[in-house]
């Protein structure tokens, strides 16, 4: 199996070239489906210690529905499929450069959320146009154990998120392991009290926004993914569901630049234009860059050839 790896502001992409499961010719949704449901094993053994690493999301590439994208691509972590990943489509952007396949311009990528549109503006920036973003609930109270209440939006970027805004615990590098603890407690109570999105989707991340030091960085996140690690980047799906409490509260008109800055001090600018019934166009621009080129081996006699499973 041929991977490529890059990291978008110190968060790595594994692009996987070949050598995945056959998933069938349905839409990008259901072959995400089949694959988080049937071949759980495959996509861990990528991405679980020690052949992957912490943070680390995959990203298969599938054929297109629609032969005008570059590529299909299905997004996961170690523990769930994603609907979409930005700080991945970055990744994959520069990857698809690094090995000829995309020029400088405009290019569409099928995602199991939907077409994403990706502007490749020098062989390591990337201008991402995401999926309709929308804030679907305004300051709900969740119970948390060990934490009490805590407030926030429920918003949808691509991928589902519960957002505090502002985090009550300092958004600061040296906080990252208390604030995975907080945020796996935000996680937890609103799935045990069913607070997601309009449809019954669990929230599978959480957001904790803050400030930063530096007065050109509108704000700061810590953002906490499916396998209970932190985003490194500013996390391109949640810029967005962010973006979207932002447009839906008055706090940020259309157009307007703002920079985010990751929990480690990587940054995306972000901005939208109006979409659909109150959702948002959200756009991110962030940097990648290749670290690696490989061949996985799965041998039968290694006896962590899946992995080292966190349970
Ligand atoms: O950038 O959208 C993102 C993302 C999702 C999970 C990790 N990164």
């Amino acid at each position: 199996m041929h991977v490529i790896d890059s990291h978008t502001g110190g968060m790595p992409t594994r692009v996987i070239l070949d050598g995945g499961p056959d998933l069938g010719s349905g839409s990008l949704a259901e072959r995400a489906n089949r694959l988080a449901a049937e071949h759980e094993e495959f996509y861990k053994s990528i991405l679980l210690e020690p052949r992957g690493q912490p943070g680390m999301v995959g990203a298969l590439l599938v054929e297109p529905k629609n032969p005008a994208c570059a590529t299909g691509v299905i997004y996961f972590d170690a523990d769930a499929v994603l609907g979409m990943c930005g700080h991945g489509t970055i990744g994959l952007g520069v990857t698809l450069a690094h090995l000829g396949r995309i020029d400088i311009g405009m290019h569409r990528i099928e995602t199991p959320a939907g077409e994403v549109a990706i502007n490749l503006k020098d062989p390591n920036t990337v201008e991402v146009t995401n999926v309709e973003s929308r804030r679907v609930r305004h300051a709900v109270t969740v119970d948390t154990e060990g934490f009490g209440p805590v407030t926030g939006d429920v918003a949808y970027g691509g991928n589902w998120f519960f957002i505090v805004d502002p985090s009550p615990a300092p958004v600061e590098s040296e906080n990252i392991r208390s604030l995975t603890d907080f945020a796996i407690a935000i996680r937890e109570a609103c799935i045990a009290q069913q607070i997601g999105g309009e449809n019954g989707e669990p929230v599978d991340h959480v957001i904790l926004q803050g400030q930063s030091p530096n007065k050109d960085i509108h704000s700061r996140n810590f953002v906490l993914c499916p396998d209970n690690d932190y985003d490194r980047s500013p996390c391109g799906t949640g810029s967005s569901a962010r973006l979207a409490c932002l447009a839906a509260g008055g706090k940020l008109p259309a157009g307007e630049v703002i920079l985010q800055e990751s929990v480690i001090g990587s940054t995306y600018r972000l901005s939208y234009q109006p979409g659909q019934g109150g959702a948002i166009v959200p756009r991110l621009t962030g940097h990648a860059h290749i670290m690696a080129e490989s061949t996985l081996i799965f041998a039968d006699s290694d006896p962590f050839r899946t992995g080292i499973s966190k349970s």
